[in-house]
């Protein structure tokens, strides 16, 4: 078999791109400095895969932001309110990617189940789609020049149509595959021999319509005279009806992912005759960082070798979405380091693999010998097996908000913040003093409880009643809790895009997780010694604590999940004791892991919701819980959001008008709800009047007795100047309504 990758992280070994472009971006280097930064980078990523012998090398995988926002522009889809603006080629990308004085940027949205953000594509009538192949062409150029021959990547029209915003994009497709058949027909003259087009939307439930669309679409573009080999890819799941339809397609060949959906096997084999088909078989698991079983690959690639009359094997997903480089660390355990594989150790496991299924010559390394036994923690293991129905059940809620209340004496329209104040250049400096041993231990604690003494006194200026410490000793909030937990490695570059120039750096959890002692108690016990008010414990939820971070395959995640659940539900018990009234434990990312097809969606939400509870139900009834989402379309989750059982929840809606809410009660959702009521995601300050206005408006379905006065989302990203004028407002809009009927 061929091998190859379906893509590979552009961002470079030193996150190089984000600095140029960021660099861009302050005005310190210009466009052909930067245009230099990204033809480096690009060149060492064609070499690396010619070096490690990739027989099929991708190009177009880099980007300035996103891939979606770089095909919308070889398809002509910039907006009007863009091309208006007037500015360069490079400036009009930004501005769609960032915003521009006037004009607000392109959403961004998860990139299906990943941490990787898309921006979405805004069609309307105005959109006048025109082949823009530019970037496509100059970068098979560029790796000619380099004496190597690579195969474009694009989104596939369909795909890219699902992906998009706007009155029913999909049903352009027609004309937009017209399009595509210009740019296929460009590329071909320039000397492409194969293209590849992400069709990554039909491992999601599709109508019958929009497969047959699919399928009419392949069919016009595998018949025109003159273009490049065609290779749908597919990755994240299984194809289910898409498969028989693109096979059925005169298109050359069908990638398929055999980790996330090792069901595609079958359908393959069900499928027929392939008609000299070449089948890309996705055996190397681009979504995650452990090394391949190769013996049990290799068997996979020959069984799909006995099926198609051509085999190709590459990754399962392009390598975007894991580290570049394994070697770059020098800190791992050697028996974590030894199970590892990130982007540029998959190429040579791919290449390996196409070796073994070629000639049968290759020599596949020993398996792994077990698991130390250091990572198995039968304490933990039996405390889980020891669970009942009763460990993720709290009181009653009419009892808990009797007690609460009791407690707490919160006035109607109680108002808080969600967690994280802004990190302020004092702040970063701090960490990177500690990091580079000029601040010790003691030095970093003492910087970090005089920044949450300024934000307790802070708070109670403005006369917020539920207070926060502001989360200063708190860089990313998974990275955070994964330092602190046995199970968890860390890695010093292990850096994946997000979106545009912002990389995370995800944990690994590769054992047991246990606490080995309180994360969270002494900063939150600090900060509630100051002040009279209750101050919030803030703990990250067992759901995102996953989701942001490498999870070990060798047990469900259900199960990785209930162990991190029991490692913070102690931690809760912990913060009671020192004296903690209000605890919020958050879940953003609970809909985004949400299963792609349906029939998964049920079983993910009930050991979601069922790992959450059993975090948060060690809680006495007169502890306050609160949960924050970080959006407001809840659409399949809201009857898992009311399952959480929170006393608060508090949501994004300050861009949704507050529509949110009826459908929360329409669902019986009946406790604490705190629509946000600024937008932090803009550094605008609301008036006071515009915050009375969307109390109002909450206030139409939800009585002043379990309506919240928040912000939509932690502060962290915003200046103070903006956040104390914002606040005060907040406040002050809560009293003005307090004393009315
Ligand atoms: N943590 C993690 N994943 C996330 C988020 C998070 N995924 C979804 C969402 N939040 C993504 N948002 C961001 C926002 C900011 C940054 C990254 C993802 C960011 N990163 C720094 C950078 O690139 O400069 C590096 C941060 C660091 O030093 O760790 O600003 O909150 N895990
Ligand atoms: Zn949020």
């Amino acid at each position: 078999g061929q091998s190859t990758v379906l893509g590979y992280p552009r961002i470079g070994a030193n996150r190089e791109l984000k600095k140029a472009v960021e660099a861009y971006w302050a005005g310190r280097i210009d466009a052909a400095e930067l245009e230099r930064t990204a033809a480096a980078l690009r060149a060492e990523v064609w070499q690396s895969l010619r070096n490690a012998r990739l027989d099929a090398i991708p190009s177009n995988t880099f980007s300035f932001y996103d891939h979606v926002l770089d095909t919308a522009v070889a398809v002509g889809a910039v907006p009007d309110r863009f091309r208006r603006l007037g500015l360069s080629e490079l400036d009009t990308y930004f501005a769609m990617a960032r915003g521009a004085d006037t004009e607000p940027a392109l959403e961004l949205t998860k990139w299906f189940g990943t941490n990787y953000h898309y921006l979405v594509p805004e069609i309307d009538a105005s959109t006048l789609f025109a082949a823009d192949p530019e970037k496509p062409l100059r970068e098979f150029a560029e790796a000619r020049e380099l004496g190597i021959t690579t195969r474009p990547v694009l989104v596939g029209p369909a795909t890219f149509l699902l992906l998009a915003k706007g009155e029913n994009p999909f049903a352009r497709l027609d004309e937009l595959v017209l399009v595509y058949a210009d740019i296929l027909r460009q590329l071909a003259t320039a000397g492409v021999e194969w293209v590849q087009l992400d069709e990554p939307a039909y491992v999601a439930d599709r109508t019958p319509d929009e497969i047959e669309a699919l399928g009419r679409a392949y069919t016009r573009l595998g018949r025109l005279d003159r273009r490049p080999r065609i290779f749908v890819a597919t990755y994240f799941g299984e194809l289910g009806d898409a498969l028989p339809a693109l096979l059925d397609t005169p298109i050359d060949a069908l990638g398929l992912d055999l980790v996330a959906g090792p069901g595609n096997l079958e359908r393959l084999a069900a499928a027929g005759p392939l008609r000299g088909k070449t089948i890309v078989a996705g055996l190397v698991d681009g979504h995650n960082v452990w090394r391949t079983d190769l013996r049990a690959a290799v068997t996979a690639g020959a069984t799909v070798a006995g099926l198609a009359d051509h085999l190709a094997v590459s990754t399962s997903c392009s390598l975007l979405h894991v580290p570049v480089d394994l070697s770059a660390e020098k800190r791992l355990d050697p028996d974590l380091f030894a199970r590892l594989a990130f982007a540029r150790q998959k190429v040579d496991e791919v290449v390996l693999l196409g070796k073994a299924l070629r000639d049968g010559t290759a020599h596949l390394p020993e398996p792994l010998p077990p698991v130390p036994a250091s990572w198995r923690r039968p304490d933990v293991r039996e405390r889980l097996a020891a669970l009942g129905p009763a460990d993720r059940q709290r009181g009653a809620y009419a009892d808990r908000a009797t007690a609460q209340q009791a407690r707490l004496g919160l006035p109607d329209l109680p108002t808080t913040t969600i967690g994280s104040f802004p990190q302020t250049a004092s702040l970063r400096a701090a960490r990177a003093e500690l990091r580079g041993g000029r601040l010790d231990e003691a030095g970093y604690a003492q910087r970090m409880r005089a920044e949450i003494e300024r934000v307790i006194r802070l708070q109670e200026e403005l006369g917020l009643d539920v207070l926060v410490h502001g989360e200063p000793e708190r860089n990313d909030m998974v990275q955070y809790f994964g330092d602190q937990l046995d199970g968890f490695a860390t890695t010093e570059l292990g850096w994946v895009q997000s979106y545009g120039s912002r990389c995370v750096r995800p944990p690994i959890i590769h054992g047991d997780v246990a606490r080995r002692a309180p994360m969270t108690v002494e900063m939150s016990a600090y900060a509630q010694s100051l002040t009279a008010r209750p101050v919030k414990g803030m703990l990250t939820g067992p759901v995102t604590i996953l989701a942001w971070s490498f999870v070990r395959n060798d047990q469900p995640r259900a199960d990785t999940a209930d162990q991190v659940a029991l490692a913070l539900r102690d931690e809760t018990i912990d913060l009671e004791a020192a004296g903690i009234r209000v605890i919020q434990v958050d879940e953003p990312a609970l809909r985004e892991t949400l299963p792609l097809r349906r029939a998964g969606q049920k079983a993910y939400l009930d050991w979601a919701v069922g790992s959450f509870r059993l975090a948060t139900s060690g809680m006495a009834d007169d502890t306050q819980l609160h949960t924050h989402l970080c959006y407001s379309e809840f659409g399949e989750v809201i009857t898992a959001i009311d399952a959480l059982d929170a006393d608060v929840t508090s949501i994004e809606a300050s861009r949704s008008k507050m529509e949110v809410l009826d459908d929360l009660a329409a669902i019986g959702y009946s406790r604490g709800v705190g629509p946000g009521v600024w937008d932090i995601h803009s550094p605008r300050v609301p008036s006071q009047d515009e915050v009375v206005d969307a109390v109002r408006r909450a206030l139409e379905a939800v009585p002043a007795r379990r309506l919240w006065v928040n912000p939509d989302c932690g502060l962290k990203t915003r200046g103070y100047p903006e956040v104390e004028a914002s606040l005060k407002h907040l406040v002050s809009a809560a009293v003005e309504l307090r004393g009315r009927p």
